[in-house]
């Protein structure tokens, strides 16, 4: 502290940093306990999350495309994160300058809230629950800080009052950081809407296999992943904060649009109808090459075509626009609806119904798509149309209209910078060309000549093939490259393009060391 400070603008300063702190509490006690009350109410989105979506959608270009479509890992916890600890300097702030400004924190509340409002009802399906918990958010925010406050602001008189005020101000601190715990894991237990769902979805028995992995199709080369992708470990992907809960009874599919009938359905007459099931491997627009967003799995679901012939499309359609639950919008090219390929309403992924994550209780699967113009999860609402009459939420930011997946091939053995023993290395890998089939898949060790690789045996050509081959190396540095060619005949090149915006292209290439 500078000696030059007088003795009232000292308690000042330090009263203004116990303000501060004051104020962050208060401003993490409502946050949370409008959190603990989204989860009591099971509204579908947090106030937090609400602002924290609107924060993702105001997010310029580039940045945006690459957060958001990246759901799957860390940016939304950072996203939340993020927002939460600016909400909470916000308060803290504002709260700092009360012993002047009376009123500051509660104006400042309030516009914090209003802008919750705004994201909270800009949602698709804005719920009750989340305005509640808003309102919820906005009180404890006001009468903590009145609370935590007192002792540092009320007149204490006698010589150790500064003592005292901190002593009461720790005192009050306490109370309010046990009562927040308590309520939040009272408004959790109370929030099991998502935990009912969850329990609905292990507790049903659909008429699925499991899917039995055809011999020959995993090479059997240590460090290539396997051929089914497991549940668990297959990539997600979703612009949603909170993936809807849906439970099957409340779950209705409506198809409607350039139709002789339009069609209601129910889960119960889904899965009364004859099911299809197939290998499919679904793969993600934004792929890097050399990227792991692919999986193949065993899918269990209604063939979208039959659906459609008993709605009668009507000649002049070119496109079936999927909403899902919440909000988020597809365009799919007709055809590939209904060209004979297995285009389905899936109900179960490896013989499990779909998990959450995944879209439960029902998504779209089409062989040939990226995921982005054609798996929706969630699904409730297909609308026979033309390309002419609308947009999608990927198209409008500037993806293209069209995703029909590109030829791709990848090492997975050797590691990128792998130590391997000299001599013979085993190397192997996957590629996929859906719907297409893959012909070969051709390595080059050092930029000699390419050699083929010995393929999987797959059962259709809606899956990924494995790969694998052997070279011999001296101990050194190497590098593998691999290219795919599918059944139409293409090769793919060694021109690297972008993900954006249908796709990337290019050889997967692999350094790795020999000694
Ligand atoms: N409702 C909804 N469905 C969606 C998406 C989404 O953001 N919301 N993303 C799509 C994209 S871009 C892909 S690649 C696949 C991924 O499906 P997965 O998460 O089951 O792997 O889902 C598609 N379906
Ligand atoms: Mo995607």
């Amino acid at each position: 502290m500078s000696p030059a400070l007088g003795s009232r603008e000292r308690v000042e300063s330090v009263s203004r940093r116990w303000l501060a702190v004051a104020g962050a509490i208060a401003g993490a006690a409502g946050v949370g306990l409008s959190q603990a009350a989204a989860s009591a109410l099971r509204s579908e989105i947090s106030p937090v999350q609400a602002v924290a979506s609107v924060v993702r959608d105001l997010t310029p270009g580039p940045v945006a495309l690459f957060l958001i479509h990246l759901v799957g890992s860390a940016d939304k916890p950072l996203l939340l994160g993020g927002t939460a600890v600016v909400v909470l300097g916000v308060c803290a702030y504002a709260a700092s300058w009360m012993h002047r400004f009376p009123l500051a924190p509660d104006l400042v509340f309030f516009a914090l809230a209003a802008v919750g409002l705004v994201a909270v009802l800009r949602q698709p399906n804005p719920d009750i629950g989340s305005s509640l918990a808003l309102m919820v958010g906005f009180i404890t925010w006001i009468v903590t800080l009145r609370l935590l406050t007192a002792p540092l602001l009320g007149e204490v008189p006698g010589e150790d009052a500064t003592d005292l005020r901190r002593r009461n101000f720790l005192k009050r601190t306490l109370w309010t950081v046990g009562g927040v715990a308590v309520l939040t894991l009272a408004g959790r237990f109370a929030g099991s809407g998502r935990r009912h769902v969850e329990q609905a979805r292990r507790l049903l028995r659909l008429p699925v296999r499991h899917g039995v992995v055809p011999v020959g199709a995993a090479v059997g080369t240590p460090g290539v992943g396997p051929w089914r992708t497991p549940n668990k470990d297959f990539y997600i992907i979703h612009t949603t904060l909170a993936p809807p809960a849906i439970s099957p009874p409340d779950w209705k599919l409506r198809i409607h649009g350039m139709v002789d009938r339009e069609l209601t359905l129910t889960y119960q007459d889904l899965i009364d109808r004859q099911m299809t099931e197939a290998w499919i491997t679904l793969c993600c627009v934004s792929n890097e090459v050399g990227g792991d967003l692919v999986g193949n799995a065993w899918w269990s679901g209604v063939l979208v075509r039959e659906l459609l012939a008993e709605a009668g499309v009507h000649p002049g359609a070119d496109a079936v626009k999927q909403t899902s639950q919440d909000g988020w919008t597809c365009g799919t090219p007709l055809p590939a609806l209904t060209d004979g390929r297995n285009a389905m309403l899936a109900v179960a992924m490896n013989g499990q119904p779909l998990p959450v994550q995944h879209g439960f209780p029902v998504r779209m699967v089409v062989p040939g798509l990226y995921g982005y113009v054609s798996a929706t999860k969630w699904l409730v609402d297909l609308e026979v149309t033309t390309f002419d009459s609308f947009s999608a939420f990927w198209t409008d930011r500037g993806w293209s209209e069209k995703g029909p997946v590109k030829t791709q091939s990848r090492i997975d053995v050797p590691g990128n910078g792998d130590t391997v023993k000299a001599g013979s290395v085993r190397i192997g890998g996957t590629a996929w060309a859906q719907h297409t089939g893959i012909e070969k898949v051709e390595f080059q060790l050092d930029g000699a000549a390419w050699q083929e690789a010995d393929l999987g045996r797959v059962p259709s050509a809606d899956t990924w093939v494995q790969w694998s081959g052997s070279v011999d190396v001296a101990p050194g540095q190497h590098r593998i490259v691999v290219r795919a060619t599918d059944r139409s005949g293409y090769t793919q090149t060694s021109v690297r393009t972008d993900v954006v915006p249908d796709g990337a292209t290019g050889w997967d290439s692999v350094p790795f060391d020999a000694e």
